[in-house]
């Protein structure tokens, strides 16, 4: 089954080789380290995030959101478009823009909090609903291997098809909590999926596929870059009542589609009048 007919059927893809060098997994985990250390090549701190810029919880996931506004190659990492290529043929749509990015640091095991720096279940498309369509994907890039001890991220198989089967919630770290409040459509069953990979490999989702993920084990955090990207055909919506963080950096009209300093392209088909 290629890549396309398996993402409609499953909502996920796993690259099945390493898109990334050694070297640049590298010059990748430097970038990272930098901006951890609130070093910016560009001068611009990324947005905002969930124990981000202060790690006030040492236990906890540190999200740091709009990670490529720091420039270097975390930026072109963001912005590569062999990842935007891919995401357009799952998506089969004309094109993808940056939406944002997470860099996700998921700290070693503390016997404190042994379930510090877990994820839980959710669908992205929940908190994007300024977005008209759920036409949008996320590819997350394993910056060193992502193994299930560590925290590799879960998917639920096909649950792209269930429309809303989760409401966002306050406990959004509670695997528990979160896979309690799931709502499976008759006949559909929950059948969760690990995303193993070696560094350099990179996985999938579609917005409205079901992920989460569980503690890390290890002694090593476990480290990667989460691109969300957006089709170049949705557009902004206020008719859900959402919000979203980007628009603090980028207001739009209702009805405008993604596009500028934000919304760079990522991979297009065919490019897009100005
Ligand atoms: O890194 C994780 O474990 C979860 C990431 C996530 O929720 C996402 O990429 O949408």
């Amino acid at each position: 089954m290629g890549r396309r007919e398996f993402f409609v059927k499953n909502g996920y893809w796993v690259e099945p080789n390493p898109l990334f060098s050694d070297d640049e997994l590298v010059a990748y985990r430097q970038s990272m380290s930098n901006i951890m250390d609130h070093k910016y090549e560009s001068g611009r701190e990324p947005m905002l995030g969930r124990n981000w810029p202060e790690q006030t919880d040492s236990n906890g996931l540190v999200q740091i959101n709009n990670a490529w506004w720091a420039g270097g190659v975390i930026r072109q990492l963001a912005l590569n478009s062999r990842l935007g290529k891919i995401a357009v043929e799952l998506l089969q749509v004309n094109g993808v823009c940056m939406w944002h990015d997470q860099l996700l640091y998921k700290p070693p095991r503390s016997k404190n909090v042994p379930d510090g720096g877990n994820v839980g279940w959710h669908q992205d498309w929940n908190y994007w609903r300024v977005c008209d369509e759920p036409d949008m994907i996320t590819a997350w890039v394993a910056l060193d291997d992502v193994i299930v001890e560590n925290g590799a991220m879960m998917v639920v198989s096909g649950s792209h098809r269930w429309k809303q089967a989760i409401k966002p919630s306050d406990r959004t770290l509670d695997m528990e909590y979160t896979l309690s409040q799931v709502t499976i459509p008759k006949g559909e069953k929950l059948d969760i999926v690990y995303c193993e990979l070696k560094a350099g490999c990179v996985s999938f989702h579609h917005a409205i596929t079901l992920h989460g993920s569980g503690p890390n084990l290890t002694q090593k955090p476990r480290i990667g870059l989460a691109i969300h990207m957006v089709a170049d055909h949705v557009r902004y919506t206020k008719t859900n009542g959402a919000s979203h963080s980007n628009l603090k950096v980028c207001p739009r009209e209702e009805g405008a589609f993604f596009r500028g300093e934000q919304h760079p392209v990522i991979w297009q088909r065919i490019p897009y009048a100005q």
